[in-house]
Formats: C-alpha cells, sequence, structure tokens
C-alpha cells in the first residue's frame, strides 16, 4: 500500500494507523499547494479532488476519505484491536467519533486556516470549535482515550485534528482533559514515528 500524505494535514490519521497496525506501506508527499507528488507526478492525476489522503492498494485501486481509509486499514489487521469489528454496537461509537471529527472539527479548521477568509468568520468557527472543544473535555472526563482505555482508529484523527490548534490560536489547555489525551497520544511510540517521519517530532 501507498499513503499519499503532506506532513501535518489529516493523512497524518491514517499514517498513524499504518504504523499502530504493523501494516507494511510506502509514503509519498503531495506538495498540496503545487498539486505535486515529491517525484513530480502531478497530484491532480492521482486523486482528481485534489486532497490528501490517498491511500493505494496493492491492486492498484485508490481509497479516499480519511475516516474510510482509517477503516478499511484496521480492518485489514483485526489483531490489531484498532477498530470494533462490523456490527457490533463498539463499531457504531467509532463511527460516530469518525464522523464527528471530519464534519465537527477537521472542516471548522479549514477556513481558519485560509488567508482569503474573513477575520470576522474566524472568530466564529473558532467559537464554534470551543463548543465543540467544551463537550470533548466532557467526554474524555476519566478516559485514556475516546473509547475507553484503548486506542482506536478514532483517537489517530482526533488527535491529528487536535494538533491544528495552537496553529489557529486556539490554546487547548484551556481544555485539562483534551490537552492530557493529546499529550497521551503524542507519547505512544507509533505516533511519534509518524511525526518523525513527517518531520514534525
Ligand atoms: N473529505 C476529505 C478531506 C480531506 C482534506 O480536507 N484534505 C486537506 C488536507 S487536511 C487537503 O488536502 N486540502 C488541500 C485542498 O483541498 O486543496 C477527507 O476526509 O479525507
Amino acid at each position: 500500500m501507498k499513503l499519499y500524505y503532506s506532513p501535518g494535514a489529516c493523512s497524518l490519521s491514517p499514517h498513524i494507523v499504518l504504523r499502530e497496525s504493523g501494516t507494511p506501506f510506502d509514503l509519498e508527499q503531495v506538495n498540496n499547494q503545487e498539486k505535486k507528488t515529491k517525484s513530480g507526478t502531478d497530484y491532480w492525476t492521482i486523486n482528481p479532488k485534489g486532497q490528501v489522503p490517498v491511500l493505494e492498494l496493492d491492486n492498484g485501486e485508490r481509497l479516499t476519505e480519511g475516516p474510510v481509509i482509517v477503516q478499511y486499514i484496521a480492518d485489514k489487521k483485526p489483531e490489531s484491536g484498532l477498530v470494533p469489528p462490523c456490527g457490533t454496537p463498539e463499531r457504531y461509537r467509532v463511527q460516530e467519533w469518525l464522523n464527528f471529527t471530519t464534519s465537527e472539527l477537521h472542516k471548522s479548521f479549514g477556513p481558519i486556516f485560509r488567508p482569503t477568509t474573513p477575520d470576522a468568520f474566524k472568530d466564529i468557527s473558532r467559537a464554534n470549535l470551543g463548543k465543540r472543544f467544551d463537550w470533548i473535555d466532557q467526554q474524555l472526563a476519566g478516559k485514556q482515550y475516546l473509547m475507553g482505555d484503548k486506542f482506536s482508529i478514532a483517537d489517530a484523527y482526533m488527535f491529528t485534528v487536535m494538533r491544528w490548534s495552537p496553529r489557529v490560536n486556539i490554546d487547548i489547555s484551556k481544555w485539562p482533559n483534551i490537552k492530557a489525551y493529546v499529550d497521551r497520544v503524542a507519547a505512544r511510540p507509533k505516533v511519534q514515528e509518524a511525526l518523525k517521519a513527517e518531520g514534525l517530532a
């Protein structure tokens, strides 16, 4: 398998899951501004949506959409315990977290990063994220990870998105459970490996 990624982008989530699951993989860096891969390929030919992540499967098929990619990787390695089996109540809980992260968090950060977004809109987005963080902080009380004591694919995605907070002037130390959670995930050896490989550690 090959993961197309851009350092620190949402592709960090499947990158972490590849490492946590012990899946052999190759990495190909993408310049998301120029839409070129490091080896010089026009990225639009890899993903017509122009976004990372893309997971290229061994049969050459390409899978997009981070929340789906992490489930694909983890389902191929059930012994890793990174995702509960399909059809179980716990699986729907993981999917609930993935969907919340993608729709309520990930896509609220995007406009704040964009230099062309009016400041008033950025302030509203920050305030909305703050309300979500209040709720997440409550959910994490007394828990190691989103699903309890066990790290899952939902944590790889939540951690990836939470890491963006300082870059948009959100200080996560206002939410002690989130702060402790982010530090806990960051300390995992495979997460450290992924961060180092992306030049982020
Ligand atoms: N719906 C996609 C969104 C992916 C996405 O937003 N990727 C961003 C990086 S975090 C990107 O590649 N942005 C560049 C662009 O849209 O031009 C997913 O969940 O995988």
